[in-house]
This record gives structure tokens, C-alpha cells and sequence, in this order.
């Protein structure tokens, strides 16, 4: 296979990074390099931001909400118009099956544009009318230059996220991908060119965290840092845009729990434990890595659900069958098996899965873990309480509510739950009770855009999604007449 040397995007422009400096891109099916990508550094996030600047001093800056809805409307034409390709480019990038590409991230990204386009047409403002000839209105107004930092697990899904909602509201954007998957997002900087998007409103620059994350973050000139990505390094972005006195968004990590009572529908919630627990290769924030199990149908569901895991589909990310593919990296997946043989010593019972997926001869250089579930642990073993990010789950077993509300409340993640149940009353008392930011009741990862997206504790802080979006990515200005 050719490997494409990839470039930045500046001011509409594939743009080299200023030392000539690039790295590998590997692809996690083969563990071969599939791209070389800028390794860029301060110097190239100055160009960006500058270029950036010169997008908002100049039209861009005079651009009207339904100009903006209609750029946006543009990229996600020309999104859909590429759907097979970016799919393609997607899963070869990250290791993730096809058919997730082509059914969920790519569609998400349409969707993405779409709906902040319709956001920002609609769009209402306050208006408090006082009395005595006295008026307060409010107007929107973009922050300037924003940062938008995003991860490997869902690249264009969560790019777009963010690029689509800072767009529609005016500002202009520097994107730092994550440096494990480039190749959508320079996809998006051509589309981004190719329908003549004013030069400077998208910016791109690939590199390390610390190289291009960080500067990016401390920029004086950058008004605006939403970042989605590992609790750790979301503190590190905290820490640097507190003192400057940024906006800040930061969408951490999660162990969330899935909480199955003795009255739910099996077969839905066998089902929906097993999409919470693996879509992804278990590589979503939101996914349910804990599972709770009421004690009256324990043995019956954990049966049904390990015969549901060992079959799932695992390996060739290429093939449309596939359902669990490869882990991002070569590191993860020793990380992903470090908590595998540390479930065996803290006295778990591995019932599926545990090793390395059975893959054909020419992915033998591939990240895979098969599925794999364990039972027996403490709910407050490590293997339970930290985030693995990977295709494993532990299964728990609980007596009443109050048990699993403590169980599920004791980690210092926050992001989601979901509950399964026939009980409409004990629905709503456990979801109120959760300490998080979205549950999902007999369903698992039904999103609206409209609602407030993010999570408490450990898992960030602010909400992004709908209005919440508009509210991060502009400054409200109230006016106050008399006359
Ligand atoms: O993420 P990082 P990593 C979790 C998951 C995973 C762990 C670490 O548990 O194992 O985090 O993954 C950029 N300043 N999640 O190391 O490092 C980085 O280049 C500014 C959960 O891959 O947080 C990338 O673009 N930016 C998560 C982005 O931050 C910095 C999804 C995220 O990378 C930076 C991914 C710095 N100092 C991992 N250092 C989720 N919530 O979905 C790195 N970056």
C-alpha cells in the first residue's frame, strides 16, 4: 500500500509544517503505517491562529446566521456525497469495523453540520421588555478563535461536533486531531476548501499533544478551548487555560454502569448490554463497562449475555460482518491486556474472551483483544472502577436499589448510566438518583442533538449540544435602551 504524506491545513491551503518535521500514522488492522502526518509545533499553531485572525478581522466577521447555516449545510453535502470513501479512510484509521463507519460516524458528521445549520437559523435570543420605555435585549456573538482538541475513538464524529456548532456561530476555528487518527479531518480541510469556505475559518494542525495540544491551549489568541479526551490530559488543558481565563468544555472520560433489574425485558436488555458494553470495541466514552445485575436473574442473564459476547463477530475491521475490530494502538492494547491479567489477580472469573482475536495471517500485526467479560470482582476492584477502554466488561451482582446506587455512584466518573426495568416508577427514581450527566432508560446511546451532552465529577465539565452548544461558542451581550 502507498503511504500519502498528509499536510496542515492553513488559511485553505495543504501547508508543511515549518520545521519539515513528520511522524507515522499506523493502521491498527495491520499495524503497518498508512500515512505520514505533520509533527508539527508552536510555530505552526501561530500560523493557524494568525490565519484564523485575519478570517475574523476580514467578511467572515459580517457573515449572517443563515450564510453560516448554509456553509455548514454545504460541508455536510459534500460529507454525504463522500460517505463510502471517509468511511473507508475512518475505519482503516482507527481499526473500527466498516459497518460502524458507515452506519455511525460518518452519518453523525452529516448530521452534525445539519443540525447546527437548522441551530443556528432558529435561533432565538431574550428580549425583557421593562416597562417605562425601558428595553433589554440580548444579541450572540462569536468568541473569535476557538481550539478544538478531539480524540481517537470517534475522529470525524467528535471533530465535527465541535467544528460544526463553532462555524454556525461565527468564530474560527484551529483543529488538533488526535495524532493516532489524521485522515478525516484532512479530508474535512479539503471539503472545507473545496466548497469555498472563506480562507482562515478552518485551520488544521497535526502533532503531539504536548507539541500542538498545548500551545494551541496556552494562545493568548485563542478565546475558547473544547476538548474531548482522557480525564488526565484533560486536566493538563484545565490547568493551562484557567489563568487565561478561557472558555473552557472538557468531555473526559467514563466507567459507566449498566444497571439491569430482576424486572426488565431480558432480551432487550441482554441486547443492549452487549451494544453498551463492546460498540466500538468498547472504545466510547459512554460505554456501559460495568454491568449490574439484580440477584433474582443473575445466573440466567450472565449465561445470555456471555453466549451473546462470544459471539459477536471480532477481527477484520475491513470485513461488513464485523462488530468488535482492533484497538487504536499497539500501547493500548497492552494496556487493555494489563487490566485483563490484573482482573485475574484481583479474583475475577474471565468467562469470555481474555485473549487476542483469531485474525487471518496478513492482519497478524493488528491491535486485537477479544471480547471479554469478567465476573467475581469486587465492584470496587480496579478492573470495575477504572476506565479500560477496551472490549471488557465486568458483571456484578446487587440485592436492591440502594446496593446499586452506591455501587454505580462510587467511582469518580460521572458521565453516563443506563437502567433497564419494566418498573416506571423505580425508572425514574434511580435515574434521578444517578450521579451523571445522561441516562438512558431500556436503551443505551439514543442520541438527540438537542440535549445536554456531558458529564459531572471526573468525566468534565459544561455541556455542549443544541442551545448549550450556541451558549459555548458565543459571548452574550445584553443591551440595555431607554429612551
Ligand atoms: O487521550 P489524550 P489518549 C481515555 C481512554 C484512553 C485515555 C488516554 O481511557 O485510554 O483517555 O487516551 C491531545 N494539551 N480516552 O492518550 O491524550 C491529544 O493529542 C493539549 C477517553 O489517546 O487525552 C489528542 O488530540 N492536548 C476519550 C487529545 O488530546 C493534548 C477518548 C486526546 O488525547 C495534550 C480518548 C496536552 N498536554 C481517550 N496531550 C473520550 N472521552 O471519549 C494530549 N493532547
Amino acid at each position: 500500500m502507498s503511504v500519502r504524506t498528509i499536510q496542515n491545513w492553513v488559511g485553505n491551503r495543504e501547508h508543511p509544517p515549518a520545521k519539515g518535521a513528520y511522524m507515522d500514522d499506523f493502521g491498527p488492522a495491520t499495524g503497518e503505517v498508512i500515512a505520514r502526518i505533520p509533527k508539527s509545533d508552536a510555530e505552526d499553531v501561530d500560523a493557524a491562529v494568525t490565519a484564523a485572525q485575519a478570517a475574523m478581522a476580514g467578511s467572515w466577521s459580517q457573515s449572517t446566521p443563515a450564510e453560516r447555516a448554509d456553509l455548514c449545510e454545504a460541508i455536510a453535502d459534500a460529507i454525504e456525497s463522500r460517505l463510502d470513501e471517509l468511511a473507508e479512510l475512518e475505519s482503516l484509521d482507527c481499526g473500527k469495523p466498516i459497518t460502524t463507519a458507515r452506519t455511525v460516524d460518518i452519518p453523525r458528521a452529516v448530521a452534525n453540520f445539519r443540525f447546527f445549520a437548522g441551530a443556528v437559523r432558529h435561533d432565538e435570543t431574550g428580549c425583557h421588555d421593562m416597562g417605562r420605555s425601558r428595553l433589554n435585549y440580548t444579541l450572540r456573538r462569536p468568541l473569535g478563535v476557538v481550539g478544538l482538541i478531539t480524540p481517537w475513538n470517534l475522529p470525524l464524529y467528535l471533530l465535527s461536533w465541535k467544528v460544526a456548532p463553532a462555524l454556525a456561530c461565527g468564530n474560527a476555528v484551529v483543529a488538533k486531531p488526535s495524532e493516532m487518527t489524521p485522515l478525516t479531518a484532512d479530508a474535512l480541510g479539503a471539503i472545507v476548501r473545496d466548497i469555498g469556505a472563506p480562507d482562515g475559518v478552518f485551520n488544521l494542525v497535526h502533532g503531539l499533544g504536548p507539541e500542538v495540544g498545548a500551545p494551541l491551549t496556552e494562545h493568548p489568541e485563542v478565546a475558547a478551548i473544547s476538548f474531548t479526551g482522557g480525564t488526565a490530559t484533560g486536566a493538563r488543558v484545565a490547568a493551562a487555560a484557567a489563568p487565561r481565563f478561557k472558555k473552557l468544555s472538557l468531555e473526559l472520560g467514563g466507567k459507566n454502569p449498566t444497571i439491569v433489574f430482576d424486572d426488565a425485558d431480558l432480551d432487550l436488555a441482554v441486547e443492549g448490554a452487549v451494544r453498551a458494553g463492546f460498540t466500538n470495541t468498547g472504545q466510547v466514552c459512554l460505554c456501559g463497562s460495568r454491568l449490574f445485575v439484580q440477584r433474582g436473574i443473575y445466573d440466567a442473564f450472565v449465561e445470555r449475555f456471555t453466549v451473546a459476547v462470544q459471539q459477536l463477530p471480532a477481527g477484520d475491521p475491513s470485513q461488513p460482518q464485523t462488530r468488535v475490530g482492533a484497538l487504536i494502538s499497539a500501547a493500548h492494547r497492552d494496556k487493555v491486556e494489563g487490566y485483563i491479567a490484573l482482573a485475574r489477580e484481583e479474583g475475577g472469573t474471565l468467562v469470555a474472551g481474555g485473549g487476542r482475536t483469531a485474525v487471518p495471517a496478513a492482519l497478524a500485526g493488528g491491535y486485537y483483544v477479544e471480547p471479554t467479560v469478567v465476573t467475581g470482582l469486587s465492584a470496587n476492584a480496579r478492573c470495575a472502577t477504572e476506565e479500560i477502554f477496551g472490549p471488557v466488561v465486568t458483571v456484578h451482582v446487587f440485592d436492591d436499589e440502594e446496593e446499586v446506587l452506591r455501587l454505580a455512584n462510587g467511582v469518580r466518573y460521572g458521565l453516563s448510566a443506563s437502567v433497564w426495568t419494566t418498573n416506571l416508577a423505580r425508572a425514574h427514581r434511580v435515574s434521578a438518583a444517578l450521579d451523571c450527566g445522561m441516562v438512558w432508560v431500556n436503551t443505551w446511546l439514543l442520541r438527540d442533538l438537542r440535549v445536554p451532552f456531558g458529564g459531572m465529577k471526573d468525566s468534565g465539565v459544561g455541556r455542549e449540544g443544541g442551545a448549550h452548544s450556541l451558549e459555548f461558542y458565543t459571548e452574550q451581550r445584553n443591551i440595555c435602551v431607554t429612551w
